[in-house]
């Protein structure tokens, strides 16, 4: 092919030298060509073009010829050398042409190639199909069988069924026959026995003899019959017994099956009942338990958050115990510094005053004297001071006062702003700033300034409500800024010998009566553990109070984690943050007063 080629573009050269550009032209195109055509060699469809090619260079070859003819005759070399280059320009265009199509048809064989897979793997799948089909005709055929074989056995059974009936009638039919012919028989005998007793002289010998003949002829008759009656009603009574013995049996088997079938179909409905039963049951017990998970979890919300709240003051008394830990061992430490430092053992030397000459007893005397009447002045000032904040007609402040038979003077806070005024503030908690953790006798004697965070002491406490005409107001407010109140018509506190028991009664407010937990508890110190806990209640949250077992309410534990009031209607405790506790004499003792 690329020889042929090669010839084609030399004989072009050759013959057409003077239109050498076309040629040129022609020789580029041809080039172009050869390489689509080298692209397509393998192509079995280049045949056509081959062949194309050869009758090309055949045309090519007479062209040469009749140039080489005509060489003489130059007149119309150029006009025939321009029609060859057109025609060869249009071959070649053809040419082009054939060969876009061969690559066309390349590509359609690649086409033809995958729908030829297609088409065998379409030849698979019906060959499949048709095996499919062929098993489902077969199927179709056994089925079809099933059913012939199935009305025949059918029209057996109604065959059988029918016969059974001729039978049966036929034995019914039979046993008619010999009832009426035994009925003849003895019918007949009677007769005989007639006429052979009542004809004795009648017509002689030859009636009596043809009597006689009739007679057995009859008697064989019947004989016979009644022989051949029997035998066939023996035949048929075993035939009828057999095939009822059988049937009763078939009877049985199918009964026995179909109970047995009942038994399990009624064990399986019993059981079904039974889990149906059970179902219903688990449905009612998991809404029971629904019901019940929504109800429990506000409640379980609020134990979640004591249980926080209580963690946060456990956490914070761990940490204080060992801080306190700390300092025990600083102490210890310093005391075995101090034994091992004292090295002289002298006694600490007592001066006492030695007697003046000076001083004699009429002065003594004197001095006495002046001292009482300066206690007497004392004691006047002290009762004419205000037992409590009712007495006092001014604005809300600080005032010297002498509450109840304490008989010494207190500056008390007076606050006449809350209503209906007349309070005495006996207790407030701010910021945190003083220190509540305090033993027995601080507590008793109060600390702290009333101005700020201050404890009024247990004693005051007494002396002001030991009449018992006393109520307490008790505000709070929580952490996220909420106020609390809690008021009890009646507050008292007992004396030291009683451990300052609290007694409070008639509550009101918005705080729960969380007081009544720790009701007529002695109060406890950090000292002085008086609670009904086994621990060491004013211990473990930091300050002294009433405590029981431990606490409802405490608003002298340690700041923020140790201040609590228990609001019974959540659930809940309240965060405190600032609280006040305000006493006040009840109208009700001015009235029985
Ligand atoms: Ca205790």
């Amino acid at each position: 092919m690329m020889l042929m080629c090669v010839i084609v573009v030399t004989l072009l050269s050759g013959v057409f030298c003077e239109d050498t550009e076309t040629v040129r032209t022609l020789k580029e195109q041809v080039s172009a060509l050869l390489e689509d055509v080298s692209l397509l060699s393998k192509n079995s469809e280049l045949t056509a073009l081959r062949e194309e090619l050869t009758a090309l260079r055949q045309e090519v070859e007479e062209l040469r010829r009749g140039n080489r003819a005509a060489t003489s005759s130059t007149g119309n070399q150029q006009k025939n050398d321009h029609l060859t280059v057109q025609w060869l320009a249009t071959a070649v265009s053809e040419l082009r042409g054939e060969v876009t199509e061969v690559a066309a048809a390349h590509n359609t064989s690649v086409e033809l190639q995958r729908r030829e897979e297609i088409n065998s793997e379409l030849v698979l799948l019906r060959g499949d199909m048709s095996s499919v089909r062929r098993d489902l005709e077969e199927l179709h055929v056994a089925q079809e069988k099933g059913a012939v074989a199935l009305a025949q056995a059918q029209q057996d059974v109604m065959a059988v069924r029918s016969q059974t009936q001729n039978v049966a009638g036929l034995c019914a039919d039979t046993l008619t026959q010999f009832q009426n012919a035994q009925t003849e028989w003895s019918i007949a005998l009677k007769a005989l026995k007639k006429y052979g007793r009542e004809d004795p002289a009648y017509e002689g010998g030859r009636k009596r003899r043809h009597q006689r003949g009739l007679c057995a002829q009859l008697a064989e008759t019947f004989c016979g019959d009644q022989a051949h009656l029997g035998h066939r009603v023996h035949r048929l009574e075993k035939q009828m017994k057999q095939e009822v013995v059988a049937r009763v049996s078939a009877l049985e088997l199918a009964s026995r099956s179909a109970a047995k079938t009942v038994f399990n179909m009624t064990r399986k409905l019993a059981g079904l009942d039974k889990l149906h039963h059970s179902m219903l049951q688990m449905l009612e017990s998991v809404e029971t338990l629904e019901n019940e998970l929504d109800r429990s979890v506000p409640d379980l919300q609020r134990e979640i958050s004591k249980m926080e709240f209580n963690m946060a003051q456990l956490t914070s008394s761990i940490a204080l115990v060992r801080e306190e830990q700390g300092k025990q061992r600083s102490s210890l430490k310093a005391l075995g510094a101090g034994v091992s430092h004292r090295s002289s053992p002298d006694p600490p030397k007592t001066v006492f005053p030695e007697a003046n000459d000076n001083f004699n007893i009429s002065t003594i005397w004197k001095l006495v004297q002046e001292l009482s009447v300066m206690q007497t002045q004392y004691q006047q000032i002290v009762t004419s001071l205000p037992q409590d904040c009712g007495a006092v007609r001014g604005p809300s402040g600080l005032y010297l006062m002498s509450p109840g038979s304490l008989g010494t003077p207190l500056l008390l806070s007076c606050d006449q702003t809350t209503a209906p005024g007349g309070w005495v503030v006996v207790q407030r908690r701010v910021d945190g700033s003083e220190d509540f953790d305090r033993k027995w006798s601080e507590y008793a004697t109060g600390f702290g300034s009333p101005s700020g965070e201050f404890w009024l002491g247990n004693e005051a406490l007494h002396h002001l409500t030991a009449d018992n005409c006393s109520s307490l107001r008790v505000d709070l407010r929580d952490i996220y800024g909420k106020n609390w109140v809690a008021e009890y018509d009646e507050f008292s506190v007992s004396g030291a010998t009683d451990g300052y028991r609290l007694h409070v009664a008639g509550y009101r407010g918005n705080a729960s009566d969380a007081l009544e937990y720790q009701n007529r508890m002695q109060f406890s110190a950090v000292d002085s553990d008086r609670d009904i806990s086994n621990t060491n209640c004013a211990a473990n949250y930091e300050g002294g109070w009433w405590f029981s077992h431990c606490q409802h309410a405490n608003l002298n534990g340690r700041y923020n984690l140790g201040l609590t009031w228990f609001d019974a209607s959540k659930n809940e405790w309240i965060a405190v943050a600032w609280s006040e506790m305000r006493v006040r004499r009840t109208s009700r003792c001015d009235k029985l007063s």
